[in-house]
């Protein structure tokens, strides 16, 4: 399937791994981008050398083009924005910022930009800024998340930009990435699904919560510290929750309870202090399988549905 997303990443299906922090390694990257999607390397909160050790060994087990995300409120994200020009990586992916100040740099090293937007007036800004397409995501999604859900962000996103628009929250199978196409994007990112693929080399603990989950599993904290993550219910997030609307308990004290809880959840498998962010769309993921299979999966599904249909991708 041709759309305007594989032909700007000259990659086969138009899927694309999200960059999952303390998740989305080399090994999971690799698996998506020879699977056919865009593999992901999440930069999250590393610092600029350890993203460069991530993207040569990626580079050692995949010929494909892969990406890396730079989440922008890291501390390391100027010098891994940097790094990845030096590096001249494919394709970089941005998240809970606007990336514009690191366009003219990226562009002229040839690398691809994709920020995800929560936004219209984002995703106008940064195509003025000199993008080359947009990841709408919406708030289905696990992480970050912003207000405004795939349904309603997706076609208004669509209608704000003239570049290729990708749909993400919410989106784990063939009838997503079709609905997703009738909304008015070129492609889907998926993070959720890719939890359980046999190559993310999260913790098991963390597979199993996501297997495990159901529709109503997912809930969103961190409101009242300005950065709100979905992520599953645990008793962890009750005790977050339970603080977070203390108006008693102090900024600084919420902030040192949710220090470090991403990475006991990916890492460690700690179910007391963990945070293990995952999408609503959890509750449909229920098997585990290579990469290159749960894209085979989604693909299969979406071209039945797409049969006799002229849409133009
Ligand atoms: O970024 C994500 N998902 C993430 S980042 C992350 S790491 C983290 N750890 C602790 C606290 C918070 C985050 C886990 N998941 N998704 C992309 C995304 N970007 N969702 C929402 C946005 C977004 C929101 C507001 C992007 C831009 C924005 O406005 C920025 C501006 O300057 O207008």
């Amino acid at each position: 399937m041709q759309t305007k997303l594989t032909k700007l990443l000259g990659i086969q299906y138009p899927i694309i791994q999200g960059g999952m922090a303390w998740i989305a390694d080399a090994s999971l990257a690799s698996a998506v981008s020879n699977g056919g999607g865009l593999g992901i390397i999440s930069a999250m909160n590393a610092d600029a050398e350890w993203v460069r050790g991530e993207i040569r060994k990626c580079r050692s087990m995949t010929d494909k083009p892969f990406g890396v995300n730079i989440m922008l409120m890291s501390p390391y994200a100027d010098e891994v924005a940097q790094m990845v020009a030096e590096e001249k990586v494919a394709v970089v992916t941005t998240g809970a910022g606007n990336p514009s100040r690191f366009v003219k740099a990226w562009k002229e090293a040839g690398v691809k930009i994709l920020p995800v937007v929560a936004s219209t007036a984002l995703a106008r800004m940064v195509e003025r800024a000199g993008v080359d397409a947009v990841i709408a995501e919406g708030g289905e999604s696990g992480g970050h998340v912003g207000d405004l859900t795939t349904m309603a962000l997706v076609p208004q996103v669509a209608d704000a930009v003239h570049i290729p628009v990708v749909a993400a929250g919410g989106i784990a199978d063939g009838r997503g990435m079709v609905a997703a196409f009738a909304l008015g994007a070129c492609g889907v990112q998926m993070g959720t699904r890719f939890l359980v693929a046999d190559e993310c080399t999260v913790s098991d603990v963390y597979k199993q919560k996501v297997l495990a989950a159901k529709d109503i599993s997912t809930t969103v904290t961190g409101r009242r510290l300005g950065h709100p993550v979905r992520a599953i219910k645990t008793a962890y997030m009750n005790a977050y929750a339970k603080l977070e609307a203390d108006s008693n308990y102090p900024d600084e004290k919420l902030e040192a309870f949710g220090a470090g809880s991403l990475r006991k959840a990916a890492k460690d498998g700690n179910v007391e202090e963990g945070c293990f962010l995952a999408g609503q769309i959890a509750g449909m993921v229920n098997k585990r399988q290579p990469a290159a299979e749960i894209i085979q999966d989604v693909m299969r599904k979406a071209e039945e549905m797409m049969e006799g249909v002229k849409w133009e991708l």
